[in-house]
């Protein structure tokens, strides 16, 4: 080292040690003022939210729907950047397959339970959903079905059981009292899949139609899983039915009505709302053609527009049949949770029991019981392969798809 840069180390050192020794910080060098950096913002607190319907087997396609709804709506939700109890909250969907199978759907009801979600959306099935809805109530959790529509459900007197669509026994008489006055039969087949929710339908299927006067054959069965319909239906083909009535699933459905035209049973076919999808066309080919079907809501078409559109773009394909209303049911959920200004089960159920939501399937409010109050049923024919609606069932009234439209009920 050279002696001027000795000495300036020297005078440094000295002057540092000075300002030390007077308890002074060195001043820092002259540069532009430092920007004030903001405190970062608050950890959201997540909130976990169930969903569970079939992923898996011959209904995955509808359990899928479903689950795309409440992803939809809970993604809505985060991008809205929600806060309740004065802390930011993030919400996420916790989705589980319960395989359209009762006690699968048990289990996974017991796992979301432990998973600490505040609240669940499904199940699909009245078969699944029925026995778990017991494990959500003994957990105090709310749930809300988009798609489950076998009456039991709501009548356990289950405080925190609810489903945005309607039930079967409305479901049953509009199906039927539309067959009575547009087939005009003289006799009925009634054929179900021997579920919760394929029984029951045909069940208050037949009870109409009898009231009306039809003669309604003795009943036929098959199983969620039947692909075979032959013995069943060569049966049916020697009573000579002028309808035939099938409570169960598309998946089972589609083949039921290509083997009845194969076996050219000239009969007026129609089938429930878990029946009543584009796969029809797809299973039955032509035979699915004019076939009659309802649904316990408003049809998907009459969905609300920012809905329709934001699942399009979010899936790259339209809505199938039940996710207007799961997405409706976890827009609700966290709708109560606002009200309520809080996630806790148990405080934001009463907003949930008063919720007065516009949604993308309609207004929603809810019984006493738990189940949505006037309720619409749609009434559809299959038309090149495509769920078609002739009449929307709303207040007693029978509307077209644009008369409904023009009212404005569901959300724009
Ligand atoms: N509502 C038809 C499909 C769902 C159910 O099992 O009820």
């Amino acid at each position: 080292m050279n002696t001027p840069t000795k000495k300036v180390l020297s005078l440094s050192i000295a002057a540092a040690v000075l300002l030390i020794g007077c308890g002074k910080e060195a001043p820092a060098p002259a540069s532009a003022p430092k920007a004030e950096t903001p405190p970062p913002p608050p950890a959201a607190e997540i909130v976990k939210i169930g969903h569970v319907g079939p992923l898996t087997g011959g209904i995955a396609h509808l359990g899928k729907d479903n689950e795309n709804g409440a992803r939809l709506a809970v993604e809505e939700a985060n991008a809205a950047g929600i806060s309740i109890g004065g802390k930011p909250v993030k919400f996420e969907v916790v989705a589980e397959d319960d395989q359209a199978d009762p006690k699968v759907g048990n289990t996974v009801a017991q796992k979301l339970v432990d998973a600490k979600v505040v609240g669940v959306v499904g199940h699909l099935n009245s078969g699944t959903t029925i026995p778990a809805s017991a494990i959500y109530n003994g957990a105090g959790l709310p749930m809300i079905s988009g798609s489950a529509t076998n009456p039991a459900l709501t009548e356990q007197g289950f405080k925190g059981v609810f489903r945005v669509v309607g039930r079967d026994d409305q479901q049953g008489p509009a199906i039927a009292n539309y067959l009575v006055a547009n087939a005009k039969p003289k006799t009925a087949a009634v054929i179900d899949d021997a579920t919760a929710y394929g029984e029951g339908l045909a069940n208050e299927v037949e009870k109409a139609l009898k009231a009306a006067g039809v003669k309604v054959l003795p009943r036929e069965k098959g199983t969620d899983k039947t692909a075979d319909w032959k013995a069943v239906l060569t049966k049916v083909k020697g009573k000579k039915p002028d309808v035939v009535f099938y409570g169960g699933m598309d998946a089972t459905g589609g083949p039921l009505l290509k083997q009845a035209r194969e076996l050219k049973i000239g009969a007026v076919f129609a089938f429930g709302d878990g029946a009543c999808t584009d796969k029809m066309g797809e299973l039955a080919g032509e035979a699915a053609e004019n076939l009659i079907c309802s649904q316990a809501g408003i049809p998907v078409q009459a969905a609300g527009k920012a809905f329709l559109d934001a699942y399009k773009a979010k899936y790259n394909i339209d809505p199938i049949l039940y996710s207007p209303f799961t997405y409706d049911a976890a827009k609700l959920m966290i709708a109560a949770m606002q009200k309520a200004d809080s996630t806790d089960p148990a405080k934001y159920l009463p907003a949930l029991q008063s919720i007065d939501f516009n949604g993308a399937s309609g207004n929603i409010q809810f019984d006493e019981k738990g189940d949505r109050k006037d309720a619409e049923m749609t009434i559809f024919t299959l038309k090149s392969a495509k769920v078609t609606p002739l009449a929307i069932i709303k207040g007693g009234k029978s509307l077209t798809l644009d008369e409904y439209a023009a009212l404005g009920a569901a959300g724009k």
